[in-house]
């Protein structure tokens, strides 16, 4: 399948917030309880569609564990999305985000249209909720995020918070704020459009 973009994500947050488990429900629409915790890095890719365009996604999953901290930074540049991630049922893991913001921000600060989106997982577990979903909304907002509750167990929003921050992405794309020539930004050109670039020159709007 050609794809017309691609977009780099990065996942962070706390360890055990359910970083693996979003990532692994987006590829594979499925659920395992006995994950063991990331060392390092881990990468997938999925492609979607937004509109009339096929966007392969390349999905940085980070460890949460504070051992890994230096290791997993070197991952963070030249993102397009940065995806933060806490537990409803654990407070802390919430109150760690702004830390999380500014770490990323620190590390993609040469790209401007970074698109942010802040997830609460385990939103299954309502019983047991620690943060209210008015703040983390409210810190969405004061941070210029996406916002979104999720659960990997049951795929309740996953798919929604991949396609929003894509499509968020793609508007900015479209109202010709991305530069396609700055890597900082996390996108990359697919081979349908080097083919145009190849064949069609300026005649066809290319800008190479
Ligand atoms: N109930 C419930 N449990 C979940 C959910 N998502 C993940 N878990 C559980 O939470 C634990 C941690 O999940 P991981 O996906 O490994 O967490 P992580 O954020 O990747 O952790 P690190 O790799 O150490 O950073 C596992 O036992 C998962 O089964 C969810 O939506 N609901
Ligand atoms: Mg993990």
């Amino acid at each position: 399948m050609s794809q017309d973009f691609f977009l780099k994500f990065i996942i962070v947050g706390n360890t055990s917030v359910g970083k693996s488990a979003i990532l692994h429900r987006f590829i594979k629409n499925d659920f395992k309880s006995d994950t063991i915790a990331t060392v390092g890095v881990d990468y997938k890719a999925r492609n979607i569609n937004v509109e009339d365009k096929s966007i392969g996604l390349m999905i940085w999953d980070t460890a949460g564990m504070e051992q890994y901290r230096s290791f997993t930074q070197a991952y963070y540049r030249s993102s397009a999305v940065a995806i933060f991630v806490y537990d409803i049922t654990k407070k802390d893991t919430f109150t760690a985000i702004p830390e999380w913001i500014e770490l990323i921000r620190r590390n993609c600060s040469d790209n401007p249209h970074l698109i942010t989106v802040i997830v609460g997982n385990k939103s299954d577990l309502e019983a047991q909720r620690a943060v209210e979903s008015k703040d983390g909304d409210k810190m969405a907002k004061e941070n210029k995020s996406l916002f979104f509750e999720v659960s990997a167990m049951t795929g309740d929003n996953i798919d929604e918070l991949f396609e929003k921050a894509a499509q968020q992405f793609y508007e900015k794309y479209k109202d010709g704020d991305i530069d396609i020539t700055n890597d900082s930004f996390g996108f990359l050109l697919g081979p349908r459009q080097l083919e145009i670039c190849a064949t069609g020159g300026e005649s066809s709007g290319c800008s190479c």
